[in-house]
């Protein structure tokens, strides 16, 4: 169960992540201006504390699979912010060796299967997942994350009536930000309330606020809790935004006027800022993990700028059982 009063060492060490996503965005933005990264980029700036707080709710061992707005969900596994930036860049040490990119990031070790551009296809993973937990009886428990254009797809109904059905431990993630590309929510859907489409197959479901990193993690923690405990899955509409574009190409002129800076007053880094002030936490202790979050950053792109290039002989590795060489 999730804990409604966090620890000023637990609130303090999720700012420390949620800075640290935020400035690798805008590091990884920077070199994307620079050519440094190809091809697509999505950029999870505004959405940080979804994926600080899902991570601190599950355990290491628990499946986590993402779409393709992933760097920030990665990294909240613990994944090194070397190896993310490598991959950005398709350099050897990246966590996918380089040959994944942006989109394509898993790692084994970190149990993150994340990486997926068919929008929508990856979720009846992380059922499969779950059904490997049910079946070994280990206790763990899936969670897949995915949009609100996502949830239009037909493999989301799929997969969350059999997991109903066979009530399997998986958490059904799904971030709300508005927008699919740039479509709002009232022109995809003819309900915005999402967490609803979960009727239809009778699965427990609920909505929470995605800006605050302990709400968040207080409604995972009950969301995995209950399928741990064989009572079946949960899809858990959590209310985000982003904001920059859909990807680096996108200027994100749809926005309503002034929809963005109303947003922003709710920024997951001012409300951790307010839960920390009664912990006798101010702007210089504040500053001073942002400065250290600022060199690992800025050593990450040099880690990554500086490594070498991908090889060109793991192409084929990868993508068949076994790879071909
Ligand atoms: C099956 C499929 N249809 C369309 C696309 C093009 N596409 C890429 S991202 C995207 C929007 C998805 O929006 P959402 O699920 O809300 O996720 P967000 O980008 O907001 O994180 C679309 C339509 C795709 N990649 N795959
Ligand atoms: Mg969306």
């Amino acid at each position: 169960m999730g804990d409604p009063s966090p620890s000023r060492e637990q609130l303090l060490e999720w700012y420390r992540q949620m800075y640290l996503i935020r400035r690798f965005e805008e590091v990884a933005a920077k070199a994307y201006t620079q050519r440094k990264i190809m091809g697509f980029c999505h950029l999870y700036i505004g959405q940080e504390a979804v994926a600080v707080g899902v991570s601190a709710a599950l355990r290491a061992t628990d499946v986590v699979v993402g779409g393709y707005r992933i760097h920030g969900q990665i990294m909240a596994r613990g994944v090194s912010p070397r190896a993310i930036m490598a991959e950005l860049f398709g350099k050897d040490p990246g966590v996918c060796r380089g040959v994944g990119g942006s989109m394509h990031m898993a790692s084994q070790e970190h149990a993150f299967w994340g990486g997926y551009g068919i929008v929508g296809g990856h979720i009846p993973l992380a059922v499969g997942a779950a059904f490997k937990n049910k079946y070994l009886k280990d206790g763990g428990a899936s969670l897949v994350y995915f949009g609100d254009g996502a949830s239009n797809q037909g493999a989301f109904f799929e997969a969350m009536a059999l997991a109903e059905l066979w009530k399997l431990p998986c958490v059904f993630l799904l971030e709300n930000n508005y927008y699919a590309m740039g479509t709002s929510i009232e022109r995809q859907s003819a309900i915005t309330d999402l967490a609803r489409r979960a009727d239809g197959v009778g699965m427990k479901h609920w909505q929470c606020g995605g800006f605050d990193v302990a709400e968040v993690y207080d409604n995972v923690a009950k969301a995995a809790e209950h399928a741990r405990s064989g009572q079946g899955p949960v899809l858990l509409e959590v209310l985000c935004y982003r904001y920059r574009g859909h990807s680096m190409s996108d200027p994100a002129k749809y926005r309503k006027s002034g929809e963005l800076d109303e947003k922003k007053k709710h920024d997951c880094l001012l409300l951790c800022e307010d839960h920390l002030t009664p912990h006798g936490v101010g702007e210089a202790d504040l500053a001073k993990v942002r400065e250290a979050v600022d060199a690992v950053v800025q050593d990450a792109y040099e880690f990554a700028d500086a490594a070498a290039e991908a090889d060109p002989a793991l192409l084929y590795d990868f993508v068949l059982h076994g790879g071909t060489s």
